[in-house]
C-alpha cells in the first residue's frame, strides 16, 4: 500500500480540472492571522497548521537534513561552474534562500503561463492569503521566483524555500514542504550555431533545444550520482508544466518503489522574451528537498523533518550523511469513515461540492502530524437516489508515543462532525 501511494502524484499540471468559485471554510477559532508577516484577508483559506510552519526555514536550519543536502547540492552547482569556466564556458549560479513565500497570482501563475482556468489555481489546491484584489497566495512552487529574477538579470541561479499545497496526506505528501529551483541560460556563443557573425542564429533550433536538453539531463543525473552514489537507479519520464517545453520529471527509486524527486524542462521561449532574454535559451528545474532528502537519510516519513523531538534531530550534523536510525514505531491504529456527499454545490473531485482536499485538511485540522495516511477505500452511486458515498481509511499513528484508543476516538468524533459541519456531507 505505502508503495503504490508513494510514488502517486498529486495535482498534475496536465489536469483540465476548472477552477472551484467557493472558499472551504477554515473555522474561526482556528483561523490564523498572520503569515510569513503578511496579514491574512478574512476570507483566506490558510489554515492554523500551515501558517505556523510557512517561514520556519528549515532549510536554513543548521545541522537539519534538509539544510545539509541544500548545502550539498549548492556544492554540486559550484561544481558545474568550475567544470564550465575550464572549458571557458559561463555559468556563475547565484544562491537566494530567504525570498517572500507569499507572492502574487500573476507570480505564481501569470508568469509562468498557466492558464487561466487551471486546476493549480484554484482554492481546493492553492492556499490564498487574500484571494481579492490583492490576489496573493503562498507560493505553491519555486518556480514562482523564475521571472523576477531572470528580470533582474539573473541567468543562472538556485532558489530555495517553503512551499504550500492543499495535497494528498501521505508519507511523501505534506502541505507545506521545501522546493529549491535552478535556472540555467545559456549565452547564444554557448549554443549550436550561435555567436561570432552568424546572422541566422536561431535559439530555438531544434539543435539549441537539445543543447538545452542534454546539458540539463546531465547536470542533474551528475547531482543524483554526487547524492546517492554510481549506482543509484533512476529514469527519466516527460512531464507537462506550462512554463517548459519539453517538460521531463526525474524519479529516483527508493523502498522498492519509484518516487519523483523533481520536475524541469526547457524554458519556455515566450518566458525568455518576456525577461529580455529572446536570443538565447536555458532550462530550469524544480526539486523538492524533503523527497531527497528522504532518499539520502533513509528518513521513512515526510512528516519526521518537522520533528522537534530531540531523537531526530540530535542524529544530523552540518555537512555529514548519515543513515536515519528509526527511534520508534509506535503501532497505527485505522479508522475507516464513510459518507453521502452533498448533493448540490461547485466543482470538485469527489462529486459537487466536495473536494478532497478539503476532507484531508480538516482531518489535519483534528490531528495535526499524527495522521499518517489518509486513503479513499470506496465509492459508489446509489442506484436509486443516484447520491455519491465515499469511504475513507485514516491511519493514526504518533511519531514518539503510542495513541491510547481513547485518545483516537475522540479524534475519530471529531472528523465526522466536521465531515457534517464543515464539508456538508452526511456521515454514514
Ligand atoms: C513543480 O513544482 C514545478 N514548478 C517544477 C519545475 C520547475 C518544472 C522548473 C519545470 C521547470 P511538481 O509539482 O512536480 O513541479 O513538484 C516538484 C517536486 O516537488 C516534486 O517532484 C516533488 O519532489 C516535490 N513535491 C511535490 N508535491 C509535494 C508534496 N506535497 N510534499 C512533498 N514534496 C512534494
Ligand atoms: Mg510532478
Amino acid at each position: 500500500m505505502f508503495l503504490r501511494r508513494i510514488v502517486r502524484q498529486a495535482r498534475p499540471f496536465s489536469s483540465s480540472r476548472a477552477v472551484d468559485a467557493a472558499m472551504p471554510s477554515t473555522s474561526p477559532a482556528t483561523r490564523p492571522l498572520i503569515v510569513a508577516g503578511v496579514p491574512l484577508s478574512a476570507d483566506s483559506n490558510v489554515p492554523a497548521a500551515v501558517a505556523d510552519k510557512v517561514g520556519r526555514n528549515l532549510h536554513l536550519s543548521r545541522h537539519h537534513p534538509l539544510n545539509i543536502i541544500k548545502t550539498i547540492i549548492e556544492d554540486h552547482f559550484r561544481e558545474v561552474e568550475r567544470d564550465a569556466a575550464r572549458v571557458g564556458q559561463r555559468a556563475e549560479f547565484r544562491f537566494f534562500d530567504d525570498m517572500c513565500p507569499v507572492v502574487t497570482t500573476k507570480a505564481c501563475f501569470d508568469d509562468l503561463l498557466t492558464p487561466k482556468d487551471h486546476v493549480s489555481r484554484s482554492v481546493s489546491d492553492t492556499y490564498y492569503v487574500c484571494p481579492g484584489e490583492r490576489q496573493l497566495v503562498l507560493r505553491t512552487h519555486t518556480s514562482a521566483h523564475q521571472n523576477e529574477l531572470m528580470q533582474a538579470g539573473h541567468r543562472s541561479f538556485l532558489a530555495s524555500g517553503d512551499v504550500s499545497r492543499r495535497d494528498e496526506i501521505d508519507s511523501s505528501h505534506y502541505p507545506c514542504f521545501h522546493q529549491m529551483e535552478g535556472v540555467h541560460v545559456f549565452d547564444p556563443e554557448e549554443l549550436p550555431g550561435g555567436g561570432g557573425e552568424n546572422a541566422s542564429f536561431d535559439p530555438t533550433s531544434p539543435e539549441a533545444v537539445l543543447h538545452c536538453e542534454e546539458h540539463l539531463k546531465r547536470t542533474l543525473e551528475g547531482l543524483v550520482r554526487k547524492l546517492f552514489g554510481e549506482d543509484c537507479e533512476m529514469r527519466w519520464g516527460v512531464d507537462d508544466f506550462p512554463f517548459t517545453d519539453p517538460s521531463f520529471e526525474l524519479e529516483v527509486f527508493f523502498r522498492g518503489d519509484w518516487l519523483e524527486v523533481l520536475g524541469c524542462g526547457v524554458v519556455h521561449r515566450e518566458i525568455l522574451q518576456n525577461c529580455g532574454l529572446a536570443h538565447t535559451n536555458g532550462w530550469a528545474f524544480g526539486l523538492g528537498l524533503e523527497r531527497l532528502a528522504m532518499v539520502l537519510f533513509q528518513i521513512p516519513d515526510i512528516r519526521l523533518f518537522w520533528s522537534e523531538d530531540p531523537r531526530f534531530l540530535e542524529q544530523f550534523t552540518d555537512g555529514e550523511v548519515k543513515r536515519f536510525r528509526p527511534f520508534s514505531k509506535y503501532p497505527p491504529c485505522y479508522k475507516d469513515v464513510s459518507f453521502w456527499l452533498p448533493a448540490e454545490g461547485g466543482g470538485g473531485d469527489g462529486g459537487p461540492g466536495f473536494h478532497e482536499n478539503d476532507l484531508f485538511e480538516q482531518i489535519r485540522a483534528v490531528g495535526g502530524d499524527m495522521v499518517e495516511a489518509v486513503e479513499k477505500i470506496d465509492e459508489f452511486i446509489h442506484p436509486k437516489t443516484q447520491r455519491k458515498s465515499q469511504a475513507y481509511r485514516i491511519t493514526w499513528r504518533h511519531m514518539s508515543r503510542t495513541l491510547t484508543d481513547a485518545e483516537v476516538d475522540k479524534m475519530q468524533f471529531e472528523v465526522r462532525d466536521r465531515i457534517g459541519e464543515e464539508l456538508g456531507c452526511e456521515v454514514r
